[in-house]
């Protein structure tokens, strides 16, 4: 079976764009799910991420088994914490909060559930996460306890990416945070794609099918959209056009 990260970088290698609908399993029933597979599948949507910053609920299983009967769409774990690992995801976002200066998200809960994720045999990307000030405190902010690095300072933005590639990151993530009231900037997002090789991925606050497409052509090579979606689904079909089109640009 082919690596799902040789897919990312088979992807950027090529210059086409992903697109990812994020899932919270706190947030939709099952019978949502079915719909909503149905949607993606139409719009050739490339990824599903499920997590959130907090999973209240034990559906992540349920969840994921579900959307894996209903279609062949990769499913990749996006964790909040450590205990959100399940078997049935096809690969695990191993994120370490690049932009904060918490040593519990950068290494101590990696070390605290490393024989239980080395366990579950997923596939592991090593992803240098980054959470972007977006506009008003998010869920991830507050949650991780981290300062995030202020929206209009790309330079930082650049220099930890490029740390954390450095570090053997194999992914970076830019995050404003889900339903951040403003979305990264393109200036930021430009700086950090020029400046490192690997995948970039980018999320938080995203509402526009235009500033999804916008955010490609500054250099994004995932787009990851989650409330706008559950706002209304039917977006996913624009969102999902928008982040194709680029390619064919290239
Ligand atoms: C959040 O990047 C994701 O971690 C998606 O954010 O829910 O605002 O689309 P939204």
């Amino acid at each position: 079976k082919q690596l799902l990260y040789n897919q990312f970088v088979e992807k950027k290698r090529s210059g086409k764009k992903s697109f990812t609908v994020l899932i919270d399993p706190d947030k939709i029933e099952e019978q949502h799910i079915d719909k909503l597979v149905t949607l993606a599948v139409d719009a050739k949507v490339d990824y599903f991420f499920v997590g959130g910053s907090l999973v209240i609920s034990s559906h992540l299983d349920e969840c994921i088994r579900r959307i894996k009967q209903l279609c062949h769409i990769p499913v990749v774990l996006f964790p909040g914490s450590p205990s959100q690992v399940s078997k049935y995801a096809d690969a695990l976002l191993y994120l370490s909060l690049i932009s904060g200066r918490n040593p519990e998200l950068l290494i101590g809960q990696h070390v605290i559930s490393a024989p239980f994720v080395k366990k579950s045999g997923l596939e592991i990307m090593p992803t240098g996460y980054m959470v972007i000030d977006g506009g008003a405190p998010t869920t991830v902010s507050y949650i991780s306890n981290a300062t995030p690095i202020p929206s209009d300072k790309n330079d930082i933005a650049m220099c930890t990416a490029m740390a954390g590639e450095m570090l053997g990151m194999k992914l970076v993530y830019m995050d404003a945070g889900s339903g951040a009231k403003r979305p990264i900037t393109e200036s930021m997002i430009e700086r950090v794609a020029r400046h490192i090789e690997v995948p970039l991925i980018i999320g938080g606050g995203i509402t526009e099918p235009e500033k999804a497409y916008r955010n490609c052509k500054a250099g994004a090579d995932v787009i990851v959209v989650g409330n706008a979606i559950e706002k209304d689904p039917s977006l996913i079909r624009e969102m999902s056009a928008a982040v194709h089109s680029v390619a064919v640009e290239v």
